[in-house]
């Protein structure tokens, strides 16, 4: 695993984890409770842990952040540069089709990121099939359920070892 490296106050070099951020957009904070014929019945809460699980068996710091103010998802991008978060997974729910702030954020700090969706939104409304951040990501998983958040970290797992 390529791990970042620094330097304590005796000089010795320190592995640092690698950190991996995983951004909701809004009212995902409902799944679960409503509309599971798109969106499942697993919980936010569930996705999370799941996503912990895997991430601490592999070492890495990962943190999730769930927002239904536009303004706050951006600062948190812009505190993921300061942080030194490596890849993003990102749900931006109906920002995915709205959100030029958004998409201007992540291309500002520069940070790779999948796209993730819950539901196949090429096979729904037409104003859900286009999305602002698609051109930008590594990849996208749209129509895998709750799995595809897994996948995407299982992806990035792998990007971070051969990076
Ligand atoms: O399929 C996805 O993951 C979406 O990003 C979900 C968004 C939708 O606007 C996108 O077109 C596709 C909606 C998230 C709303 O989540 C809810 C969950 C439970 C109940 C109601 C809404």
């Amino acid at each position: 695993m390529a791990k970042q490296k620094t330097t304590t106050k005796t000089g010795a070099k320190a592995a640092l984890r690698p950190r991996l951020l995983v951004l909701n957009g809004p009212n995902l904070n409902l799944l679960g409770s409503r509309e599971p014929e798109h969106y499942g019945s697993v919980t936010l809460e569930d996705i999370n842990l799941a996503l912990a699980l895997r991430a601490e068996t592999a070492e890495v710091d990962l943190e999730s952040f769930q927002s239904n103010h536009e303004g706050a998802l951006i600062e948190r991008i812009h505190a993921a540069r300061v942080q030194g978060v490596r890849y993003i997974i990102l749900n931006p729910a109906a920002w995915t089709h709205t959100s030029v702030a958004v998409r201007d954020a992540l291309a500002a700090v520069g940070i790779p990121f999948v796209e993730v969706h819950l539901s196949n939104i090429h096979a729904r409304e037409p104003f859900r099939q286009h999305s602002y951040f698609s051109d930008r990501a590594i990849g996208v998983i749209s129509g895998l359920g709750h799995q595809g958040y897994l996948l995407a970290l299982e992806y990035l797992l792998n990007k971070l070892n051969t990076d």
